[in-house]
């Protein structure tokens, strides 16, 4: 693998068939050691014990990598998961889905998006006018996949989340996912909150819109969450926005504007 030039490093842990931990990072084969060693380490030591992890490396050719900016974040400041879920509501509407798409998304992020009630591994795909769920497989969803930070944009979105105080891997994987899912064609808008009972902050993000924060979209203690992945495109082209989303490799090289936590007041973003 040496002599290729770009790896991409995937791990996924699970525990009696459920899916518990992923990670994925794009690197140089210089960097293959320790990277792997770090998600091994992050699948081994997950509170719930993993008893299946999977490592998978695999070569890129340079010509695939696309090239991308993060998004700008804003924080809107919320007393609780309701005034949360509220503005998380308002924004996916600014974002252009429906009332009925949104609620549906919020309605299976709450009772556990699996079928049976527990956490997919992936995203749903949610029609953005009809709420319909469309990926293949809902118990496992889509996975973005094939994106990082390039070592430069890592460095210096490490010294913006470690000034503002916030959870520094957990924060960049999620501007990085959400970043590729927004640079792809026919997905409007996203919703995600997280499977880790003691993290309630969450967010929506859409092309235009940016990376939009909010500190509570679930009560503390809550394991179920998950994401939505909103699109608003033919059934044709559908297996080409899973493909862009698993296959195509980004590299964002630039971060974006970090904007100053204000409080939500209904409907003022600008
Ligand atoms: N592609 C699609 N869905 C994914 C992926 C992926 N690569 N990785 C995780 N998911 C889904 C999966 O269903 C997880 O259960 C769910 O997302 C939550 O993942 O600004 O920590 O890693 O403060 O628990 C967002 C707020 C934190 C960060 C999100 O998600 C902030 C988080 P978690
Ligand atoms: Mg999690």
């Amino acid at each position: 693998m040496s002599d290729h030039p770009l790896l991409n490093i995937r791990m996924h842990a699970s525990r009696q068939g459920r899916h518990l931990s992923g990670g994925e990072r794009l690197a140089g084969g210089e960097e293959l050691d320790d990277l792997a060693l770090a998600l091994l380490r992050r699948a081994l030591e997950h509170p719930r014990g993993a008893d299946r992890i999977s490592l998978t490396v695999e070569a890129l050719s340079r010509e695939a990598i696309r090239r991308g900016r993060l998004p700008d974040v804003h924080t809107f400041l919320v007393d609780d998961y309701r005034q949360g879920r509220q503005a998380a509501m308002a924004l996916l509407r600014r974002a252009g889905v429906g009332e009925a798409a949104a609620r549906a998304a919020f309605a299976a992020l709450s009772r556990g998006p699996a079928p049976d009630g527990g956490n997919m591994r992936g995203a749903m795909l949610i029609d953005a006018a009809s709420g319909a769920r469309l990926e293949a497989d809902p118990a496992r969803g889509v996975r973005a996949s094939r994106m990082d930070l390039s070592p430069e944009a890592a460095r210096e979105l490490d010294r913006e989340l470690t000034r503002l105080g916030l959870d520094r891997r957990r924060v960049r994987e999620a501007l990085v996912l959400a970043a590729k899912v927004m640079a792809t064609p026919g997905i409007v808008a996203e919703l995600c909150w997280s499977d880790d009972p003691d993290y309630t902050a969450g967010y929506v993000a859409a092309p235009g819109l940016g990376y939009l924060r909010l500190p509570h979209l679930k009560p503390a203690g809550e394991g179920r969450g998950g994401r939505a992945f909103f699109l608003r495109c033919s059934i044709a082209d559908l297996a080409a926005v899973v493909t862009h989303l698993q296959l195509t490799p980004v590299l964002f090289e630039e971060i974006g504007r970090f904007h100053p936590p204000r409080a939500w007041e209904g409907s003022c973003h600008e």
